[in-house]
């Protein structure tokens, strides 16, 4: 029978019950309320694909039903859940659809792994699907648990993203950065404008820009993916994620990595003449022009448009490695592509080097590399305004040895297996928790050319970065999740996911 003790991420209290389990049965029904009526059909849907019962959603609950409950007050916040089940059914409660969300995912995980098989099994399987006597009380160490996909090297079609998140999820993730922009790439649509004062031609950054991605060498194609999303299409990923408790962070990358944006419209380029696109993965060699009016009007319509087609509170405007983009520069265009950006009505996001200019009020610094010291002194005291991306314990492109045939190796401190991206606290360098939002994990792209290679890099070390953004510091210990770890690997297999098949762990 399954057990209690192997679930990912580890809740908080997890009390196994003398008493009998709880069994599935052909009659049995999900009971919700009509605000909780599209979790519980998500679970119906689940639970139905694996086992072949009907299990109709109902209002009320009678004996050997699941019931998914609203409640008004809670403790832990609006993602906490409690799941309880015994003979008599599960019940699981939240005072929102996130923490319902949250809940479905630990219930999935007490079911047996024939669960996450496709094709409903044989009438003989009554029986199967047992649930072992527990009481749960779970709530999140941190508000945002993310993963980023940088869809500018190599792009990833809406369908593609769904599919991540499909896999990202089960985890309690909560978060989905897109990378959209770079040098290789444009990947968002923007419409013309009908105030265009310079005349820009928006719609060539996606006919150029969409057009580009990377070419390396070692990436099986060389070549990586191009195309781009409408504003329809982002707008419908957008909605897929919300239903799925995930908000997507839109990242525009300012004011380097925008060769892209160069070559689709030449007046942002000072001597007005479009530069060539580029797949070379090179970083820091391309900069917007802090003297050109264009660069603003730009970055305002950028900016505006997207934030009206973004659902989520965040705007992401970069800010990473602006190499050739001298100091008073940088720190001009950032400070005013940052106001931009607050105007939207969006909490600014940027990576930490975005930290030196004057920021408006509660934007979130994402820190991946450096100096940790200014962030912690420039942090809230009182907010949570920083996302923890450290490289060298989040970073999902590295290699996890010198034989993968994939990934990056510029991080030092490798190799990065599941063990590098567990063993670490986001609290570090004098940040508390109540200055942290989260923890991110970001794939780069360069090698990476479609969804099976992007979840080798991605699994197991994207679970081990679930545990960390989910599981408070107390409560975890790397020996007993590189146990839970091997567990699961069954039902990623069932799952046809993709992963790495760490040799320090015992794959079921
Ligand atoms: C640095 S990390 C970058 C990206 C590259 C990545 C490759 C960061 C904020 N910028 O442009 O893709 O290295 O690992």
């Amino acid at each position: 029978m399954n057990t209690t003790d192997n679930l990912i991420p580890r809740p908080s209290h997890v009390a196994p019950q003398d008493g009998p389990s709880f069994t599935l049965s052909p009659g049995a029904r999900i009971a919700a309320g009509n605000t909780a009526a599209q979790i519980a059909e998500q679970l119906a849907a689940l639970l139905r694909t694996a086992t072949g019962f009907s299990l109709p959603l109902v209002e009320e609950h009678r004996p050997g039903d699941i019931a998914l409950d609203l409640v008004d007050a809670f403790d832990g916040g609006p993602e906490a859940y409690t799941l309880t089940a015994s003979e008599d059914g599960v019940r699981l409660t939240a005072s929102s659809p996130a923490g319902l969300f949250n809940a479905v995912q630990t219930l999935r995980q007490l079911f047996p792994a024939a669960i996450e098989e496709g094709g409903a099994s044989e009438e003989g399987d009554a029986g199967t699907w047992v649930v072992p006597a527990v009481e749960i009380l779970d709530a999140p160490r941190f508000a945002y648990r993310g993963l980023m996909l940088d869809v500018a090297r190599n792009f990833l079609s809406v369908k593609e993203v769904k599919e991540q998140i499909d896999v990202m999820t089960q985890f309690k993730f909560n978060a989905l950065h897109l990378h959209l922009t770079d040098d290789q790439g444009w990947r968002i649509e923007i419409r013309q404008p009908e105030e265009n004062p310079s005349g820009l031609d928006y719609a060539k950054l996606t006919e150029v820009g969409g057009r580009g991605a990377v070419e390396v060498a070692t990436a099986v194609p060389p070549r990586g993916n191009s195309g781009f999303y409408t504003q329809q299409e982002f707008r419908d990923l957008q909605a897929y994620a919300a239903a799925r408790n995930v908000v997507v962070i839109p990242e525009i990358d300012l004011p380097g990595h925008v060769n892209a944006a160069l070559a689709a419209i030449p007046q942002l380029n000072p001597d007005g003449v479009a530069k060539d696109m580029s797949t070379t993965a090179d970083v820091g060699w391309s900069t917007l022009d802090a003297s050109l009016p264009a660069t603003y009007e730009f970055v305002a319509e950028v900016l505006g448009q997207l934030a009206a087609m973004t659902s989520g509170p965040y705007l992401h405007v970069g800010g990473d490695e602006a190499l050739v983009t001298g100091h008073a520069n940088y720190i001009t265009m950032m400070q005013e592509f940052a106001r931009l950006a607050s105007l939207t009505g969006k909490t600014v996001v940027g990576w930490n080097e975005f930290a030196e200019a004057e920021l408006p009020n509660g934007s979130v610094i994402q820190y991946w590399f450096g100096d940790l010291d200014p962030i912690v002194r420039q942090a809230d005291a009182t907010a949570p305004t920083v996302i923890m991306s450290p490289a060298a314990n989040t970073y999902l492109d590295q290699k996890y040895s010198a034989e993968s045939p994939i990934g990056l190796e510029w991080v030092k401190g490798g190799p990065f297996t599941w063990a590098e991206y567990y063993n670490w606290d986001p609290a570090q360098g004098g940040l508390t928790d109540q200055q942290i939002l989260g923890v991110e994990g970001p794939l780069w792209t360069e090698t990476v050319r479609n969804n099976q290679q992007a979840q080798w890099l991605l699994y197991p070390r994207a679970i081990s970065l679930a545990e960390v953004a989910w599981t408070g510091q107390e409560l975890r210990n790397a020996g007993d999740f590189r146990r839970r770890l091997g567990a699961f690997g069954e039902r990623l297999t069932k799952q046809g996911v993709v992963f790495q098949e760490a040799p320090d762990v015992e794959w079921s």
